[in-house]
């Protein structure tokens, strides 16, 4: 990292500020911010469609004081590249206003249903071709915008408007999609998961995404308190409580860029927090409806046990991998 310390990052002026309307307690803009105050100088932000674009621009008014620009669902990926691409070429024949900075930060923001389904292509693309940006998942777990349906983020056994808990189904019925396996696997240069209840964390990961020069991916699990149902005032606890159980477990991978595919078996990866004690599950789902139907009527101890053991496995295989 730069000379710059955290603090300095910390006590920037925000370039996402007041004025947004998403719900109270909303993760997506707390994390955003902390995400934002990493950044080295001029920097453009591609959005895609979801939460956090409706509710930051709501014409006439915006909550950004830095360039913007709302991406359709599919293409927030290719958007940035095309930004990054015009960019070098700037610097290159020394044209244009932006060639007399050394850096110019693209940071693009998607929500789970943009990134996991259906923005993927763009993102594969553009990560294979080796553009300069920073790419956020903001992970509610579901497509919050329009009701709460189920994405290939949403978790095992979560309820949503398309996956609803009943006599039938118990939520929905398959796994996550392991995206951030799926990201390292292209070879991208840093891949790291990060949280907004530890801020200074999200700070040094998202500055060493932005220093790399390649494509860097964050992924950031954005609890909701609409569609996950818990007080809003709840945010930071259970957010930190995923990492606490190890659901979702903060760690950081980097990989030379351009390393062949063969070798990609042994990315460096290493475990950013490792929770002092493990928590059971059980303190993380029962305080959100959208898990409800595991404690009542009655405990649903198949239920839990099963998605226990998959919480578990992966852990396990993700300390393997970091020689933990
Ligand atoms: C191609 C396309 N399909 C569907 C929509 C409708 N749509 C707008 S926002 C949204 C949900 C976004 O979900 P996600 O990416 O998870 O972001 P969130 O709102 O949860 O933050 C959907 C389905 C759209 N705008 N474009
Ligand atoms: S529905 Fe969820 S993600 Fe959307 S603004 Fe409200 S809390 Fe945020
Ligand atoms: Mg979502």
């Amino acid at each position: 990292m730069s000379d710059i310390t955290l603090k300095d990052m910390a006590r920037k002026p925000d370039a996402l500020i007041c004025g947004g309307r998403l719900c109270a307690g909303c993760d997506e803009t707390i994390v955003a911010r902390q995400v934002l105050k990493a950044t080295r100088g001029p920097t453009i932000v591609t959005n895609a469609t979801g939460c956090f674009e409706v509710s930051t621009t709501i014409f006439p008014y915006t909550s950004w004081e830095v360039p913007w620009i709302h991406c359709a669902f599919e293409n927030v990926a290719a958007v940035a590249s095309g930004i990054e691409a015009t960019i070098k070429a700037m610097q290159k024949k020394k044209e244009g206003h932006l060639a007399k900075y050394p850096h110019v930060d693209v940071i693009s923001f998607a929500g789970d249903g943009g990134t996991y389904d259906i923005g993927f292509q763009a993102l594969s693309g553009a990560i294979e071709r080796g553009h300069d940006f920073t790419y956020v998942l903001l992970d509610n777990e579901a497509y919050m915008n329009t009701g709460v349906q189920r994405s290939g983020g949403t978790p095992f056994g979560a309820a949503t408007t398309t996956t609803p808990a009943g006599k039938v189904v118990f939520g929905k019925t398959e796994t996550k999609k392991p995206i951030d396996e799926i990201i390292i696997a292209h070879g991208t240069p840093y891949v790291a998961t990060i949280n907004s209840a530890w801020p200074l964390d999200v700070i040094k990961k998202t500055r060493k995404a932005i220093e790399v020069d390649g494509p860097t991916f964050l992924h950031s699990l954005a609890p909701c308190s609409r569609g996950w149902r818990f007080p809003p005032e709840k945010t930071i606890e259970i957010s930190r409580l995923a990492t606490q159980t190890c659901v979702f477990p903060l760690f950081e991978c980097t990989q030379e860029k351009g390393r062949p595919v063969y070798e990609l078996s042994a990315p460096s990866l290493a475990i950013a927090k490792r929770p002092e004690s493990k928590k059971s599950i059980e303190t993380y789902l029962e305080q959100q409806g959208r898990f409800r139907h595991f404690f009542r009527p009655a405990r649903n101890e198949a239920l839990l046990k099963e998605l226990q053991e998959s919480i578990d496995t992966r852990w396990q295989i993700l300390c393997e991998k970091a020689g933990v």
